[in-house]
């Protein structure tokens, strides 16, 4: 039997609120990929809506980890960043990334930073500037429209598509150096949304599911997680991204009728079976 793949997953804990790693790991465990965590910082929720949570810095325990993983025989297939807790983060990472992953381990970035037009609190544009330089080696980038105008250095432009923007939006980030860019959170039409990929070298493609007008926490999370999981399981890039855009929609459908008590992450658990199936 051959071993699993492992993916690096550098994101945060936060205790309760369905996003990061405790995403990450459910969902990459049913797609059969190993998760070897990286924690960036323990939180006791995540920031989107909670007042009072706490948080934990662990750039210093960040550096002590990524040592000992380098002397380990192991090497990782899959890079997944999402949330840092600070630049010096990104730069500790970069450093260490050559000695703990396996030499053509697909790099996959969701830059996350920010949504709705702003930075998130803790971020700063010397942070923008480090993100950047992460995007540079991606194989994969999944910023939100957001993300992607603060790493083209872009004014936000709200989420409505249009084509012109979006093409210039999408040649930019190639530029910065990402071979394939997936643009998430695209509002089609009233009715539709979705994710405009491209590869570079072939035509763009869109994904798309119908639009539920309500802001959903961690719906990133489940896309970029997902979309890792079906590209484990040999899909390829446009096929993987439909059919995480299909899983992220199946489970907004599923919070919808919770959202009163459950309205800080998205409803999963119920549609683990699309990433374990061939
Ligand atoms: O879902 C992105 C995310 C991850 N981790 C933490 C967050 C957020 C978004 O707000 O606050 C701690």
């Amino acid at each position: 039997m051959k071993d699993t793949k492992k993916v690096l997953s550098v994101q945060d804990v936060s205790c309760l609120g369905q996003c990061s790693n405790t995403v990450a790991l459910p969902i990459l465990a049913a797609a059969g990929l190993e998760t070897v965590m990286l924690p960036t910082a323990l939180l006791s929720t995540h920031t989107g809506g909670f007042q009072g949570y706490s948080f934990l810095d662990l750039t210093e325990e960040m550096e002590k980890i990524l040592l000992h993983l380098s002397t380990l025989p192991w090497r990782f297939d899959y890079l997944y960043t999402g949330y840092f807790g600070s630049s010096e983060q990104i730069s500790i990472l970069q450093r260490y990334l050559p000695g703990v992953l396996a030499p053509r381990a697909m790099r996959i970035i969701d830059p996350v930073m920010g949504d709705e037009g702003r930075l998130y609190s803790i971020y700063d544009h010397t942070y923008v500037r480090h993100m950047r330089r992460l995007c540079e080696g991606a194989d994969v980038i999944t910023p939100n429209l957001t993300e992607a105008c603060l790493l083209a250095d872009l004014p936000y432009v709200g989420p409505r598509y249009d084509a012109v923007l979006y093409e210039t939006l999408l040649a930019r980030l190639h530029e910065l150096g990402a071979r394939r860019v997936l643009l998430t959170g695209v509002l089609f039409d009233e009715q539709t949304i979705g994710v405009l990929g491209h590869e570079e070298g072939l035509a763009p493609f869109r994904a798309t599911s119908p639009y539920v007008n309500r802001h959903f926490h961690g719906t990133g999370d489940v896309f970029t997680g997902s979309l890792i999981g079906f590209l484990g399981r040999g899909l390829s890039f446009e096929e993987a991204s439909a059919r995480a855009v299909r899983f992220v929609s199946d489970c907004i459908a599923d919070t919808v009728p919770v959202m009163d008590t459950h309205w800080y992450g998205l409803r999963f658990e119920g549609r683990l079976d699309a990433l374990t199936k061939q």
